[in-house]
Formats: structure tokens, C-alpha cells, sequence
């Protein structure tokens, strides 16, 4: 195994980071506020730090403890380096502004701090999804605005997540290749441990939430069908599932291995696109999951392409492996 790090494989490989004070403090401080939630983490209710904040967000959920922990620890960790204007989470109902004492810079930072955060009780994997954006006009006074942050997802200067699970990895793109750390908690260090990841074209594993089949539109539904009729039926394969309720680790699983992850549009509030975010966690793992070979879209368009309206935009997402999304978007093609 190699020993490179992550702040010196970036700098390395993407030569233009070394002259980039900004954008490499803010990848070395997210990388730093990931290590801290890991460690909290890591000592689960020990801290007596389970259980709900007795809170909604803006999502209309109920936010656990460690939401808020962790999307402190961000900001936190984040506001002061002069890289940042400004931080949009999908915990806080508006976009945080860098206070007037701080120093700023010319990117922005989106991210959804505790994906899958109702999984933290039972121990399975959660995540830290984040987007950075560079703000796209001369701002004065550090007034940025709303639209600074309602950027498509081709637009992301880098996108990354960090998986808290058995182990701990950081994976990032800054738009040329996926590459993935694991963390040694011994000396706190990132070692790489996949350079340039890449999802296999072809697989036979999807995932997607079945209980809600009922809900979904005829496209999901006959492909899920065609899926269970395995070797039997058209597709003329037997199919393996999973879904663990995390996207991050979801995704993280496709990465590693291949497969196709659905969060559909259902008709159970018919008016909403779907139920994930786009800005904080279908643009960034869309931007991932192209980088690494596969394919993202909302059934009729890419994600990436999709230009946000609001900060808190949701959407319907299919990705993963290119020959088994393509397969999904030409059915859809057909039907409407
Ligand atoms: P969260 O941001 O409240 O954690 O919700 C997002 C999560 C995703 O990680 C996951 O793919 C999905 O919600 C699971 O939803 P469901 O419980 O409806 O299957």
C-alpha cells in the first residue's frame, strides 16, 4: 500500500491547488471538520449524544443531536479561513453569511452535515455530503445573495463526501477522477486508498426503497418488476438488492462496486420532485458518480444540468452504472 496523504496527493496531482491558497485551505478544513465528526462518531452514545434535537428543520424533519453537531462543527471549522463568502446546509433554512469580522474569499460551500442521520442510533453508515461552488460575479461588501449559490451542478468546483462507517473515508473530485482516503485514526492522517475509483458499467445489483412501490411512476415500477423476474424476465439477469437508508452509503457502494441507486418522484406528495436535495446531495454525487464513469439524472434530464430555483430544491435521482441507468432513461424515453 501507498502512503500518500490526501492534502499532498491533491497538490500533486491537480498542480493548480499548490497557487490556490483558498480552495486547499478549504479541502484541508473540510477534511479536518469530517475527522471531528468521525471521532464523535466513533463514541456513539458514550456522549449521550443519540436521540432527536426536538427540533424540525427546514426540510420539515426532525433533526437529530448530532445534526446539529456536525453542521456546527462545519461552520465552525470553515467560516474563519478566508476562503468562503458564504455556507448553505441542508440543516439551516437560509444560506450563512461570513461574519463582517472574517475575512472572505471567493468560493461557497454547500453541504448536507449528517446524511442518513437517522441511522445513527442503530450504527450504520452516515456520511458528510459537501458541494463548492466559486461565486460567478465581483461582489462588493460581501454582500452575496441567494442567486450567488443557484449554480447547476457543472458548475461545482469540487465535490466530496466522507463515509463514517467501519472505516472512515474521504472521497473527492475536483473534476478530473474520483479519488478515495481512508482514514487512520491512529496518526489522524488520510491515506489514500483509490486512486481514480471507477463504477463498473455493467452490474446486477439496484437499490432503491421498495416500500413505497405503490407510489411510484409506471417507468420505476416495471423496471423494479423486470429486475425481480431476474434471469426470467427481459432484462434477463438475476438481480441482487440493497438499500441501507444512508445515500452516502448507498452511493459509496456503487462506487466501489457498480450498481444503480433510485430515489424516484412518487405520487405520495405528488407536487415534489422527489425527496432528495439537489444542492446538497444529488448534485454532489451526481458530479461524483459522472466522474467516476457512471451516469446521474432525475429520469429526464442530468442532474448536473438541472439549474436550481431555490436553495432547498428537491429531486428525483437515478444513478450509478452507465449500461443500467441507460437502460431505465430509454424506457423513460419511450414512455413520455
Ligand atoms: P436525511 O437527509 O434526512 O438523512 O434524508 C436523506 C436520506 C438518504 O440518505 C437516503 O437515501 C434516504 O433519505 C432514505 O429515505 P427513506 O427513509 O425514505 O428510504
Amino acid at each position: 500500500m501507498n502512503n500518500n496523504l490526501l492534502l499532498e496527493f491533491l497538490s500533486e496531482k491537480y498542480i493548480s491547488l499548490i497557487n490556490n491558497h483558498q480552495l486547499f485551505n478549504l479541502i484541508k478544513n473540510i477534511a479536518i471538520s469530517c475527522k471531528k465528526i468521525s471521532s464523535i462518531l466513533d463514541k456513539g452514545n458514550l456522549n449521550d449524544i443519540f436521540g432527536k434535537n426536538n427540533k424540525i428543520n427546514v426540510q420539515g424533519e426532525t433533526q437529530t443531536k448530532l445534526d446539529i453537531i456536525a453542521n456546527d462543527i462545519i461552520i465552525h471549522e470553515n467560516n474563519c479561513i478566508g476562503s468562503l463568502s458564504g455556507l448553505a446546509s441542508e440543516e439551516m433554512e437560509a444560506f450563512y453569511k461570513i461574519p463582517d469580522n472574517y475575512k472572505t474569499g471567493d468560493y461557497l460551500l454547500l453541504f448536507d452535515p449528517l446524511d442518513g442521520s437517522s441511522n445513527i442510533d442503530v450504527n450504520i453508515s452516515v456520511g458528510t455530503i459537501f458541494s463548492i461552488l466559486k461565486i460567478n460575479r465581483k461582489i462588493n461588501n460581501k454582500e452575496i445573495i441567494i442567486n450567488d449559490f443557484l449554480q447547476p451542478g457543472i458548475k461545482q468546483i469540487a465535490a466530496g463526501y466522507a463515509i463514517y462507517g467501519p472505516q472512515t473515508n474521504f472521497v473527492i473530485s475536483l473534476g478530473k477522477g474520483v479519488h478515495n482516503f481512508t482514514l487512520n485514526k491512529e496518526t489522524s492522517e488520510w491515506i489514500l486508498t483509490n486512486e481514480f475509483m471507477k463504477i463498473p458499467k455493467y452490474t446486477n445489483e439496484f437499490s432503491i426503497n421498495s416500500s413505497n412501490s405503490r407510489y411510484w411512476d409506471k417507468c420505476i415500477y416495471n423496471y423494479v418488476q423486470d429486475c425481480l423476474k431476474g434471469s426470467d424476465g427481459p432484462l434477463s439477469k438475476n438481480y441482487n438488492m440493497r438499500w441501507t437508508g444512508s445515500m452516502v452509503a448507498d452511493v459509496h457502494r456503487i462506487m466501489t462496486r457498480g450498481g444503480i441507486f433510485l430515489y424516484p418522484w412518487d405520487s405520495r406528495n405528488p407536487s415534489i420532485p422527489g425527496k432528495l436535495r439537489l444542492m446538497y446531495e444529488a448534485n454532489p454525487m451526481g458530479f461524483l458518480v459522472e466522474q467516476s464513469g457512471g451516469i446521474a439524472s432525475n429520469g429526464s434530464k442530468r442532474i448536473l444540468e438541472i439549474v436550481p430555483k431555490e436553495l432547498h430544491q428537491r429531486t428525483s435521482v437515478i444513478l450509478g452504472s452507465s449500461d443500467e441507468v441507460s437502460k431505465l432513461l430509454i424506457s423513460y424515453i419511450n414512455t413520455y
